[in-house]
């Protein structure tokens, strides 16, 4: 299938992140998308270039204050005399002020991030710019005809909300798919979330809407990041209530318990009636992944892929997630094999 690819996610590098106490390098790294370019490269897909999207197309999903501030956040950090990477340090917690944006860059850098483990470098404005468009491109190809393609999206999406950044993640590249389907003549989009962390951004963007399904199944967020979104209770509100679908698993769930749920997420999808699929595709289900908890051995990855074609919808996938570079490329392409068709 077509894999809409981008080497500008190579600006996006070099950053810190806080984790358990220490800084550390980042775990999404450069090398996460070069591998997985490489076998969907030598599994035989097609790499093709994003189309260049205008920052006025990412206006049906995110805020525009949101925008303007990751466009210009690092032009204000080196206006600040500052260099390296941009993490916050103070966040809005209850009881504290979220209506106003504070002026200075430190305190913005605190409104609009939820954690410590994301920071914004040089070129991270580029490179998440260049990963929405390669995930409008995916959902153009397929609103054009093709079956399936594929979004190497690096930075990944789905914890970015509508006016929130965070998880390693800038702009929600899966949620501008399913918009973008949804204004070119899908009906009813399943937007199905099968990243080990749950899709808060994603969650947040589609709450109160009943035209886009939001299916998630993840480690379940009392003991796993993003902690405090993604519980069973968590269905919608207004025109949304009843369309958004948790499936939080404990710790250490393996394939049966696993592919249990994911029989639950595609039935609903079914019962919805989506005329269109968006996948977030993170494979950080695997057992080898170095930040999360599932145990996931590579051969269910073509199971999974399988399972996803089978709903037999124009389907979008957008890589989300995966930490495991050596087995990421492979895993990827595993969960691809049944759409190459
Ligand atoms: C897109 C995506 O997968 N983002 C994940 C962001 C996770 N960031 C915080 C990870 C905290 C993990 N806790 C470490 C437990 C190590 N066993
Ligand atoms: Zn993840």
């Amino acid at each position: 299938m077509k894999v809409v690819h981008s080497p500008l996610h190579r600006r996006h590098d070099g950053g810190m992140e806080l984790h358990r106490s220490k800084l550390v390098p980042c775990f999404e790294s450069r090398a996460r998308a070069e591998d997985i370019r490489e076998a969907l490269a030598d599994a035989g897909h097609a790499l093709v270039a994003p189309r260049a999207f205008a920052i006025d197309s990412l206006l049906g999903v995110h805020d525009a204050d949101f925008v303007e501030f990751l466009r210009t956040a690092w032009a204000r950090w080196q206006e600040d005399g500052r260099d390296g990477f941009m993490l916050p340090s103070g966040f809005p917690a209850r009881g504290m002020r979220r209506d106003r944006v504070p002026a200075g860059i430190h305190g913005a850098m605190g409104h609009y991030a939820f954690d410590a483990g994301t920071p914004i470098v040089a070129g991270t404005w580029d490179a998440a710019m260049a990963a929405a468009q390669c995930a409008m491109t995916a959902a153009a190809l397929v609103a054009e005809g093709e079956g399936a393609a594929y979004a190497l999206c690096r930075p990944p999406g789905h914890h970015a909300g509508r006016g929130t950044y965070g998880g390693y993640c800038f702009l929600n590249n899966a949620a501008l798919a399913a918009q973008l389907l949804r204004e070119r003549g899908s009906r009813k989009v399943g937007l199905l979330d099968v990243d080990y962390h749950h899709g808060n951004g994603t969650q947040d963007i589609f709450w109160t809407r009943d035209d886009v399904l939001f299916v998630s199944i993840h480690g379940t967020p009392d003991t796993e990041y993003p902690y405090f979104l993604g519980y069973a209770d968590e269905r919608g509100a207004g025109a949304g209530e009843g369309f958004t679908l948790n499936l939080p698993l404990p710790r250490d769930t393996g394939w049966d318990d696993y592919a249990q749920a994911l029989d639950t997420a595609l039935q609903a999808i079914h019962a919805y009636g989506a005329d269109a699929l968006v996948v977030s595709l993170g494979v950080d289900t695997f057992e080898g992944d170095p930040i999360s908890a599932f145990r996931l051995g590579a051969e269910r990855f073509p199971q999974l892929g399988a399972r996803l074609a089978a709903l037999n919808l124009p389907t979008v996938l957008v890589q989300e997630g995966g930490y495991a570079v050596k087995e990421l490329g492979s895993n990827v392409a595993g969960v691809l094999q049944a759409f190459s068709a």
